[in-house]
This record gives C-alpha cells, sequence and structure tokens, in this order.
C-alpha cells in the first residue's frame, strides 16, 4: 500500500469506501475511454452498462478520474456526466497528474493515469477497452504510449480487448517483453486486435480460467516481480468487424491525422472518432461490445484475486 502523503489525495466514492472496507473485490475503470474515448451519450450510457455488468458479477466498479483536485476513486452519476459531456476535461497520463490534480481542474485518465491511481488505492484489476502501444512509424517519431512503461512497473492488471490495429502490435509486444510485462491470453492462444479477435500475433500465455489467472498474478506478486499484467479477451465474435474494412479505414484515419497536423496524445482520439464516423457508428457498437465482455472477464479475475492463496504453501 502506497504511503500516506500519495494517499491523501484520494477520495474514495460511498460505495466503493464500503466495498474497500468488506472486503469486497473491486474493479478499477478508466475515465479517457469516456471523455476521449466515445461520443456523448454513448459514451455516459457505456459506463453505467460497464459499471453493471461487473456488479452484477459480484464486485465493485471504481471509475477513475480528476475532479476538484482529488483523485476520485469511483464516480457519481453526475461526475459520469460531466466527464462525458465537457469540452474542457484533460486526457491525463503519467506525465499530466500532477498539472491537472495542482489546478483542480477535470482530468480524465488513460490506461497509465488510470493504473497509477488503482495502485495508490490498493486496486488490483482494471478494465480497459484496448491499451496504448508502440504507434506505427514509432521508428521515426518515437510515439509509444506512456501505458507500456506503467505496464512495467506498476502493478496492476490489465484487461483489454488486444490493442488497435492502428498500432504496430508486434513492436508492442516486443516492447512489452523487453519490460517484463507478461501478457496472457484468454479464449484464444493470440492477442486480440481490438476491433477484431485476432492481430496474428501469440499471447505468451494463454490462461482461459479466473483461478489460473488469479494464481499467475499472484505467484508473480508474491515473488516481489512488481510492474503490470495485460489479459487479453477477443471482442464476442458477433460484434467482431472485419479485417480488411478496419485496415482500410485506420489507414484512412492516420492519412487524414498526418496531412492535419494531428500528432502526440491527440492522435488516439482524433483516430477512433474517424473510424467511427466512417463507420456509421458501426466501430462504436464493436467498442461497446468489446468493453462490456472485458468487464466479464475483469470481473470474474477480481473475484478469483480475492480467493487466490499467497506464497507456496497455498497453492
Ligand atoms: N484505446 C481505445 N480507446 C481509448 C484509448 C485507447 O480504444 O480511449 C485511450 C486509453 O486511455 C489509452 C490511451 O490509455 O488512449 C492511449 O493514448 P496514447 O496513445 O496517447 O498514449
Ligand atoms: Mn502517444
Amino acid at each position: 500500500m502506497a504511503d500516506d502523503l500519495a494517499r491523501s489525495w484520494l477520495s474514495f466514492s460511498l460505495p466503493v469506501a464500503a466495498a474497500q472496507a468488506a472486503g469486497r473485490p473491486i474493479v478499477a475503470l478508466e475515465s479517457t475511454i469516456i471523455a476521449h474515448g466515445m461520443p456523448y451519450p454513448e459514451n455516459i450510457r457505456t459506463a453505467r452498462e460497464v459499471e453493471a455488468v461487473i456488479r452484477d458479477a459480484g464486485a465493485e466498479p471504481a471509475t477513475i478520474a480528476l475532479i476538484g483536485g482529488r483523485i476520485r476513486i469511483g464516480v457519481t452519476d453526475e461526475e459520469l456526466e460531466l466527464l462525458g459531456h465537457s469540452d474542457h476535461v484533460h486526457k491525463v497520463s503519467r506525465r499530466d497528474l500532477p498539472a491537472v490534480l495542482a489546478s483542480g481542474e477535470t482530468g480524465a485518465t488513460t490506461v497509465a493515469g488510470t493504473m497509477i491511481c488503482a495502485a495508490l488505492a490498493g486496486i488490483e484489476v482494471f478494465v480497459t477497452g484496448g491499451i496504448g502501444g508502440v504507434h506505427r512509424g514509432a521508428p521515426e517519431t518515437f510515439d509509444i504510449s506512456a501505458d507500456l512503461q506503467e505496464l512495467a512497473k506498476t502493478s496492476v492488471t490489465v484487461v483489454c480487448a488486444g490493442a488497435k490495429s492502428i498500432l504496430d502490435i508486434g513492436l508492442t509486444l516486443e516492447y512489452l517483453e523487453t519490460h517484463g510485462v507478461p501478457v496472457l491470453s484468454c479464449e484464444q492462444d493470440n492477442f486480440a486486435a481490438f476491433y477484431t479477435r485476432d492481430s496474428g500475433f501469440r499471447a505468451d500465455f494463454r490462461l482461459d480460467g479466473a483461478a489460473e489467472q488469479a494464481r499467475f498474478i499472484r505467484t508473480k506478486w508474491d515473488l516481489g516481480l512488481a510492474g503490470g499484467v495485460v489479459l487479453s479477451t477477443p471482442v464476442p465474435e458477433v460484434s467482431e468487424m472485419a479485417v480488411e474494412e478496419i485496415d482500410a479505414l485506420t489507414q484512412q484515419a492516420l492519412a487524414e491525422a498526418t496531412a492535419q497536423g494531428i500528432a502526440g496524445k491527440a492522435i488516439t482520439p482524433f483516430v477512433l472518432t474517424r473510424i467511427h464516423a466512417l463507420t456509421n457508428g458501426r466501430s462504436l457498437a464493436t467498442n461497446i461490445a468489446l468493453v462490456k465482455h472485458n468487464a466479464e472477464v475483469g470481473a470474474r479475475l477480481a473475484l478469483a484475486l480475492a480467493h487466490a492463496g499467497r506464497g507456496a504453501r497455498e497453492a
């Protein structure tokens, strides 16, 4: 558990505080996906549905955001509305956290930002859509998401549908390997590719059951091997998009981003928004379906971790 000074910045919602006091499993959720990853009002509706999926599975959801100079662990309906509807929400990764907290402005946390806050709050499982990664063209642009460095050092398991094919998935997996981040997959051997099920790259370890996943994660952390774990699970087949379609649209959106001089942290939101528009919302439906599925997998894992023994003797 982090020290008291860091934890003084945390503010728990009543339901999350109650769950923690009762020792019930908690699942963290990010807010960048709400503020910058999906259009209004689908973003708010999805956030509520994802919270409901986690509750129905027996865990407590904790959406994480920066509001009023505090790290909020769990947000109210009004705060969710603010995150999803305001034009003045910062996208907060590790670099941006002190700026937005110190100013008291509103911030939506990325995978990296949410991992930091979840770890401070003592939450071990975090559900998102897709992780950031090494961008195509990174050998020239150096655009590598801070999510990957965070996974290297912060001990939270991130449940995702892989990484979007707007990234270089091969290089993303290489980067994770270099930093000792295990990539687990459930339901298939390969790492998932967000809108589509198969990235064409094998995950490191296939573990289909929540109990096995929990055992792996406990073992890593028991050994003092600090850092995150990626758990990839593919979008349900009925909601999957066609590979050729998504590849073509991705190329187009990236070309538009380059032509318009979009760079840095604005690229991912720009490309997501363009793909949603170019598919008349079909990609959004896929995005929503995969996040809900991730929430089911994440909630099961949180329950299993709550029951997983510590140390070799309890195996
Ligand atoms: N992937 C999505 N939707 C998102 C993101 C990724 O499908 O909203 C967000 C996540 O918050 C992720 C961030 O952490 O984008 C990565 O941004 P960047 O590439 O600028 O690090
Ligand atoms: Mn980037």
